[in-house]
């Protein structure tokens, strides 16, 4: 019964779900998986897409070899990326990752020349210095060669969407990231574009998440001995895909999308551009069903992934579960960072710009990687209830405990944590909630669901979540009045 294929490209790995429905209940099958390793090339920084594309047909034909008939897949992937397309349909150079040190700055100056509140007013979208806007000013500013020769502008899935298909088309959600597309035309912003220098024709038709967009083109079906299966634009944005996939019984509700970044937020029915929303810099991205996501980025276990990989180059390598339990074994509350300053975005050595932190905050300086990992874990949850609050205050609205959705329900201190910081319970589950997003609105699109609340009933019932209870005591409102001090949040 209608078996179907989710490929989720997180900034840290991809991979592959294999779902199927048996009785209204949904079961997942992990078919691959893979590592999504940025490559660094002199002192640029890109994603692998080829490598990319070969995994997906990995993907494919680990199905056809255990016999799966695929009635349809759906690629989502991290947000804001893109590659540039020529006149005769291939792709201009590697796509860029977003923490290449080329984008260093050139948010300020567009800001300047363009003006915050005009880029807000157009677009609802948070400013971060990645987003597509300021990527593609700094390929305008550097008159990189894609630029000269581009003629279609397409986002990560996007891209590899056409790969597959031969069809070129842009997705709403991950479309509403650029912090190019007004969702009050729902159209490209096309007078942004063009204070922009840029050039409109190369932004195309967006599709809405579930509508068809083509099948597996002749040449790919050949390669793979696969026949024409159909593609979905799916909710292509992998945290869209993820806040599908919470399984909430009430409209109001709060969710964690927890990986690389730890996007907190809630879903809204129309998007909030007011000058509150701006100046905490919210965002109000595209979702499922003409929904949107008003949410902040937190930096996330990306901290913890360049801490292991520091620690690595230096000879000791540790797991994540290894390290939650060194983190576990080091002193509470011995110091704190913002995880959200500026220091911790881009990849380098993540273990001594904590220390750095704690050292210009005039706190103790973890020295062990346990005490490091607890700082950074402990920070996390403390911005967590910020973000949180901050929602409350920003959406009219009052969440009684927190749905925590992907790969980082997996480190059990942070979910604890997270409950005792808030003082509600947190929700864990489940762990692949982007693929399952993926998979549901292709369900969605297929009739096999009525709509996402049915697709989210199901997901409820198909998945174990884990429920943590606050810690009771005065201890964790100590340690949070502690972090506002020490982060200047206060
Ligand atoms: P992304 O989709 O952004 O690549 P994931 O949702 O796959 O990220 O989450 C990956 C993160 O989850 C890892 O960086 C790690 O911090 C955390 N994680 C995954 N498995 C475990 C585990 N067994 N124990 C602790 N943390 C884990
Ligand atoms: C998470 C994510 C996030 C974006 C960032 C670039 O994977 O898509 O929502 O802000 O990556």
């Amino acid at each position: 019964m209608s078996n179907i294929l989710a490929f989720d490209l997180g900034a840290s790995s991809g991979r592959a779900i294999h779902g199927k429905l048996n009785n209204g209940r949904i079961e997942i099958e992990e078919l691959h998986r893979f590592p999504n390793d940025p490559v660094q090339v002199g002192k640029r920084l890109h994603w692998d897409i080829l490598r990319l594309y070969h995994e997906i047909k990995q993907g494919l034909l680990k199905a056809k070899h255990k016999g799966i008939d695929l009635a349809s897949i759906g690629i989502d992937s991290w947000a804001v990326d893109f590659g540039l397309i020529a006149s005769d349909g291939s792709l201009l150079g590697n796509p860029y990752n977003y923490r290449d040190s080329l984008y260093d700055g050139v948010m300020e100056r567009v800001q300047e020349e363009l003006g915050a509140d005009y880029i807000f007013s157009r677009t609802g979208i948070q400013f971060l210095p990645f987003n597509t806007i300021y990527q593609l000013s700094a390929h305008r500013e550097n008159g990189t060669a894609a630029m000269q020769s581009a003629e279609q502008f397409l986002m990560i899935p996007d891209l590899l969407r056409y790969f597959l298909t031969g069809e070129k088309y842009n997705e709403f959600s991950n479309a509403t990231t650029t912090q190019l597309y007004n969702p009050l035309t729902q159209k490209w912003d096309e007078e942004l574009l063009k204070k922009l220098g840029l050039t409109p024709s190369w932004f195309g038709e967006v599709l809405q998440p579930g509508a068809p967009a083509g099948q597996l083109q002749q040449t790919v079906q050949e390669e793979l001995g696969l026949g024409p299966i159909p593609v979905y634009a799916v909710a292509e944005h992998d945290t869209a895909s993820a806040v599908v996939a919470v399984p909430a019984i009430e409209r109001s509700f709060a969710y964690l999308s927890c990986g690389t970044w730890s996007l907190l937020g809630t879903e809204i029915d129309q998007p909030i551009m007011n000058e509150e929303a701006r100046q905490l810099n919210f965002t109000n991205e595209g979702g499922y069903g003409n929904t949107y996501r008003l949410l902040k980025n937190i930096m996330g276990l990306w901290i913890i992934q360049e801490c292991r990989r520091e620690w690595e180059r230096a000879g000791q390598a540790f797991t994540f579960p290894e390290l939650v339990k060194l983190a576990e074994e080091a002193t509470s509350f011995s110091a704190f960072i913002d995880p959200d300053d500026a220091a911790f975005l881009a990849p380098g050595d993540m273990p001594a710009r904590v220390c750095e932190y704690c050292q210009r905050t005039n706190q103790p300086v973890p020295q062990k990687p346990g005490e490091i990992v607890r700082c950074v874990l402990e920070s996390l949850a403390f911005k967590y209830r910020y973000v949180l609050e901050l929602t409350e205050r920003l959406s009219g609205q009052s969440f009684n405990g927190l749905h925590m959705v992907g790969g980082g329900i997996h480190n059990h201190l942070l979910c604890e944590w997270t409950a005792n910081a808030i003082g509600k319970p947190v929700w864990a589950g489940p762990a692949e909630g982007s693929a399952i997003g993926n998979l549901a609105v292709q369900w969605i699109a297929q009739g096999e669901f009525k709509d996402i609340w049915e697709a989210r009933r199901a997901i409820r019932e198909s998945f174990p979540i884990a429920i943590y209870e606050p810690e009771q005591g005065d201890r964790w409102e100590e340690g949070y009045a502690q972090f506002l001090r020490i982060t200047g949040l206060a």
